[in-house]
């Protein structure tokens, strides 16, 4: 009895045995904390006194999982299955007591119990797919015996938790506990020993595991995870709890989540949920400062972002006012609020009483002033400067001392918006991305003058926002979108040297993300940057060409592709073929096959090179939050970690020649290898290293 290590500690309450593990911040079950388990269920066995056992954790949450920064590491015994076999095998019952987040190898653990009790507003759930792996200590084994296979398989292949309420009406979990968790727990597990109850374990019961529907739920449920090894490896074990005995089922477990754990889609994984983690630490915002207040918000502007915007803070319960110039605009961008909350409630996403809630949160005016008691503002007007502008010295004077004043713009220059003001150090840039509801990424721009208690504020309204916040510095197209930038360049030169849309936008989907970037762009709207172009005096030969005829994208039905009414499936179009061809010839261009590969060098690499200026010019603090940008911002496949992640694994000298290669081909020096990769390549480093 008493701290059996630094992590666990084991007490007894009469003729029950409390064991309660303090790792925190999560309770990962590290090893410290897998040996001391293992030695309170020795104990608590032998000890003849002892009846029945409580698994607790300290903190903020029960186990959240294995210890991720164990993966690869030598494997230490005991191994997480080793005390659950030891769980399961006791001869006096064994109630895990569970509150917050109970994940992973911690909801295995949970499962091995032979009872389970929470509190209300306990989340218990299996994500290891979010790290290319699936459960691997009999998660996929003994979920399907609770909740039935075609259950279990979404709640393995989501990796989205279930709350309390939920379990319990599943039999998840066997009761909720009001008061004290612990000592709820206890009472459980004294009127379980007092009443004799059989020992029921999770392993033996087979009642819910049914074959009839699986097949098909398991195509709907990985039909649109392509390239990614985890799905496959999921069903395969999931469809095992049907066919196979138990143990067989665990023992294939183990052999294809070894298999995963040690591949590279599940490191590349891995990376990004630390990187994610790494992108909070903002330099220059001193430890302990404190945010300001974020209790009411403002949006400028209720367009395509606007009104997106507000939703993300009627999501999180923060009232929002929406301004706009006119009580038409404004209706139609209310409208269009209402239209997408509704659309959500039909698809069973949201309770028609929440939508109800946070729309009621959303009020509409047509006047600045409106905006004077809120802590946060977020200007999302036409993209033009002296407009915005004027919009900014317009809020220096209404908007309240001390609030955060933000601009939505996606490439222009925040300083010069925030010279607009008085206030400069109020100021500074939220750069969320289409649709603003539901894209995770916010690009927070720190301006010249931006105060670090201003910058920690937009950093935690971001994360309130269930956003993924990633500080960027002030240049045109911020990170993303000045990557971006080159990518669309390299896109155009394709089609004038002899590639088509669709075979771009092929290569780039097998290559993993969701869209290519021509259905892409007619998803924007080509429209968009064409004025931006023709304000700057530039030209884009095919899509300006494209424009001139009316091919603004999905919205006038056609743009790269064309477009079916009703339909946003992009379909190849003579019209563009022809307009393409026609701009080859104009540039004297002898048409070419391109291999797939070459589209794909061509679509990623001068993107990296372009990502390694940014961390030159220090744009960006780190590589992995330039990943970040790209796997929660614009679709990077996410088991591919990453631009500059990936660059490291292919390696900065092959990066570096094949740039050089396409420098020399085509002339254009903004291809030439940016100074820090030829640096670290001729050190035989990567941008990580
Ligand atoms: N291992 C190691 N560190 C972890 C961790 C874990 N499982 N979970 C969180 N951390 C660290 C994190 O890096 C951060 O560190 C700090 O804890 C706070 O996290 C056999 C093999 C629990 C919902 O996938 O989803 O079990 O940055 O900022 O927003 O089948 O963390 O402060 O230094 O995210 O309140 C399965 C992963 C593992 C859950 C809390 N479990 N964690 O969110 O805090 S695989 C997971 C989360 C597994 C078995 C397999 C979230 C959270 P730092 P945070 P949060
Ligand atoms: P939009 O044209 O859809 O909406 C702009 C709205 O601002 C219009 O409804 C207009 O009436 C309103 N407006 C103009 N002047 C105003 C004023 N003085 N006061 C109040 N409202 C005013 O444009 P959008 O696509 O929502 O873009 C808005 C901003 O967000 C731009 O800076 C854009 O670059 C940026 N942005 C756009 C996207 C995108 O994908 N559309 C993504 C990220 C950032």
């Amino acid at each position: 009895m008493g701290n059996l290590n630094a992590s666990v500690d084991l007490r007894r309450d009469g003729e029950i045995a409390i064991v309660t593990v303090d790792n925190p911040p999560v309770n990962a079950l590290k090893h410290e904390v897998r040996a001391g388990l293992a030695e309170a269920l020795r104990q608590s066995r032998d000890d003849v006194a002892i009846k029945g056992m409580v698994i607790a954790c300290a903190g903020r949450t029960f186990f959240a999982g294995a210890d991720i920064t164990e993966f690869g590491k030598p494997p230490q015994p005991p191994g997480l299955s080793e005390v659950i076999a030891a769980i399961e095998a006791m001869p006096k019952p064994v109630v895990a007591a569970l509150h917050g987040t109970a994940l992973g190898g911690g909801f295995e653990l949970a499962l091995a119990c032979h009872f389970r009790v929470a509190v209300a507003g306990a989340r218990v759930g299996l994500p290891e797919f979010k790290l290319g792996l699936l459960p691997g200590a009999g998660g996929t084994q003994r979920l399907p015996r609770l909740v039935g296979p075609e259950k279990a398989l979404r709640m393995i292949i989501t990796g989205d938790p279930i709350e309390a309420r939920e379990a319990l009406a599943d039999g998840v979990i066997d009761t909720i506990v009001d008061g004290d968790l612990t000592e709820g727990a206890i009472a459980f597990a004294r009127r379980v020993v007092a009443e004799g109850r059989p020992l029921r374990r999770v392993r033996d019961r087979d009642d819910k595991l049914v074959a009839e529907g699986f097949a098909d739920a398991a195509e709907a449920l990985t039909r649109r995870l392509r390239g990614r090894e985890a799905p496959a490896a999921c069903v395969e074990a999931v469809r095992n709890a049907i066919v196979l005995p138990f143990d067989e089922g665990v023992k294939r477990e183990g052999e294809l989540f070894r298999k995963l754990v040690a591949g590279d889609q599940s490191k590349a994984q891995r990376h990004v949920f630390f990187a994610e983690r790494e992108a909070a630490r903002v330099p220059g915002i001193p430890d302990g400062t404190k945010p300001r207040p974020m209790a009411t918000a403002a949006v400028i502007g209720a367009g395509t972002m606007g009104g997106g915007i507000a939703m993300c803070f009627a999501n999180a319960g923060i009232p929002v006012t929406v301004v706009e110039t006119g009580r038409d605009l404004l209706q139609r961008g209310l409208d269009r609020v209402g239209a997408n909350y509704r659309a959500t409630v039909a698809r069973g996403g949201l309770g028609a009483d929440e939508m109800e809630r946070r729309m009621a949160l959303i009020n509409g005016a047509t006047e600045l002033d409106a905006v004077r008691s809120a802590d946060v503002v977020i200007e999302a007007v036409f993209e033009e400067m002296d407009l915005k502008k004027r919009v900014f010295a317009d809020l220096n004077r209404v908007a309240k001392a001390g609030s955060v004043l933000a601009t939505n713009t996606s490439t222009l220059d925040v300083d010069e918006i925030a010279r607009a003001t008085a206030r400069p150090q109020d100021v500074l840039g939220t750069h969320f991305f289409s649709p603003a509801n539901v894209m995770r990424l916010l690009e927070v721009v720190r301006g010249a003058a931006t105060a670090p208690d201003a910058l920690a504020t937009a950093v935690a309204v971001g994360r309130r926002l269930g956003k993924v916040p990633v500080t960027v510095g002030v240049c045109y197209g911020f990170v993303g979108n000045r990557m971006l930038a080159r990518r669309s360049v390299q896109a155009e030169r394709l089609l004038l040297e002899g590639a088509l849309p669709q075979e771009v936008d092929a290569a780039v989907t097998d290559f993993g993300f969701p869209m290519g970037p021509f259905a892409m762009a007619d998803m924007a709207g080509l429209d968009v940057g064409w004025r931006i172009r023709k304000g700057r005096g530039e030209r884009d030969e095919i899509e300006d060409a494209l424009c001139e005829a009316g091919h603004f994208g999905q919205k006038t039905g056609k743009g790269y592709f064309r477009y079916e009414a009703g339909s946003r499936t992009p379909l190849p179009d003579p019209e563009v073929e022809r307009t393409i061809l026609d701009a080859s010839s104009r540039a004297g261009i002898a048409r070419r096959a391109i291999p797939e590969g070459e589209i794909v060098e061509r679509m990623i690499y001068p993107m990296i090179n372009e990502g390694a200026r940014i961390l030159e010019e220090g744009i960006a603090t780190r590589p992995s939050d330039v990943d970040v940008i790209w796997v929660y911002g614009y679709g990077w496949p996410v088991w591919r970690g990453g631009p500059m992640y990936y660059a490291d694994q292919l390696g900065l000298a092959h990066i570096r020649d094949r740039l050089t290669l396409y420098a020399e081909r085509s002339g254009d020096d903004s291809l030439r290898p940016a100074t820090r990769i030829s640096r670290l390549a001729a050190e035989g480093r990567g941008f990580a290293s």
